[in-house]
């Protein structure tokens, strides 16, 4: 690295001006996924945006591939101010912020659209101010994409394959309740640690989006992908509070549309990435079966689903069923 560049780095670092007159702040932002992936254009996407909108007063330094960790620790790490932002699925967020648990219901939204709709309309946004009372800021939501099961050791087309199948789920208490409802052996771990578990045989399988399994290249490490579409997993942009809360009134303004236009780039790749997702996997040699019968699925879960009801609240689940948008 030339001497300059290691100053102007040093500098960025740490978060002093690299022009007279021209203080700047340094955020950090991280994912557990690679940079070229739905979730590193999220955040590529939101640097670029806040500097244009700040007039690069304040920078976004990006981390990408759980190089500060796993989400839950770099969630923590948001809620201590040890970092100032994440971009984080919701598998760990319950342990933070319980009321957004009912997100993560198995077959809770028909489809991307309705799921974007409860989001970015009043539900999703009440749901966001939960954050405010556990310590974190959420700038908004954006998009894990809608989970398929992988796995080595035979093809999944209906509940009773799943049964005894040893399966890495995320540290998320609704999922692992539902997986464990339908016989799956549960395993929760981080995601960075996802790869070499397939690869090791550790676990037999797992479930994660297409753009997740794409990114992540788990056609080297798995046999089968089976599209069972049994979860919708949202992303949520979270702040710390005190970070937010030195923003100027502009700044925050530019935050927040920064983060809509993060989750716009991010949505559009998932899109893309569901398009091309099926052929990716058949061209490099994993089985997909496209026939899976969800109702099936619906069905061997009613037993979980019924403790939800009651953990949650039937109206409430019926309110995101039901909503159409504005
Ligand atoms: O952002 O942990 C997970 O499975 C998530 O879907 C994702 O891969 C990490």
């Amino acid at each position: 690295m030339k001497p300059t560049h290691l100053l102007a780095g040093l500098c960025l670092a740490l978060g002093l001006a690299t022009a007279p007159g021209h203080a700047q702040t340094v955020m950090r932002i991280s994912i557990a996924t690679s940079q070229d992936s739905h979730q590193g254009v999220a955040i590529d996407t939101f640097a670029r945006e806040v500097e244009k909108r700040t007039n690069g007063r304040y920078v976004i330094k990006t981390f990408y591939s759980g190089a500060l960790g796993g989400e839950r620790e770099y969630d923590e790490a948001v809620q201590l101010g040890t970092q100032e932002l994440a971009f984080s699925t919701t598998g760990p967020i319950p342990n933070f912020v319980p009321e957004t648990k009912i997100l993560d219901m198995p077959f809770l939204f028909r489809d991307k659209a309705h799921a974007r709709a409860v989001l970015d309309g009043p539900i999703g946004q009440d749901l966001l101010k939960q954050f405010d009372k556990r310590g974190f800021k959420a700038l908004g939501w954006g998009e894990n994409g809608v989970r398929h099961m992988t796995n080595n050791v035979r093809p999944i087309h209906l509940p009773g394959d799943v049964k005894g199948l040893k399966m890495r789920t995320m540290e998320n208490p609704v999922h692992i309740q539902a997986f464990k409802g339908l016989g799956i052996v549960t395993t929760p771990m981080a995601f960075p640690e996802v790869f070499t578990a397939l690869q090791q045989g550790t676990v037999d399988g797992q479930e994660n989006p297409l753009s997740i399994m794409i990114a992540g290249k788990f056609d080297q490490v798995q046999k089968y992908l089976s599209l069972t579409g049994h979860v919708y997993s949202p992303c949520v942009w979270l702040m710390n509070p005190g970070a937010w809360g030195k923003l100027s009134d502009a700044d925050k303004q530019a935050f927040l549309e920064a983060a809509r236009e993060g989750t716009r780039a991010n949505r559009a790749r998932v899109d893309k990435d569901d398009a091309a997702g099926v052929a990716y996997f058949r061209s490099h040699g994993v089985q997909v079966i496209d026939n899976v019968d969800q109702s099936r699925f619906v069905e061997a879960l009613g037993k979980a689903n019924a403790q939800f009801e009651k953990e949650f609240g039937a109206d409430n689940i019926r309110r995101i069923r039901d909503y159409k948008g504005s």
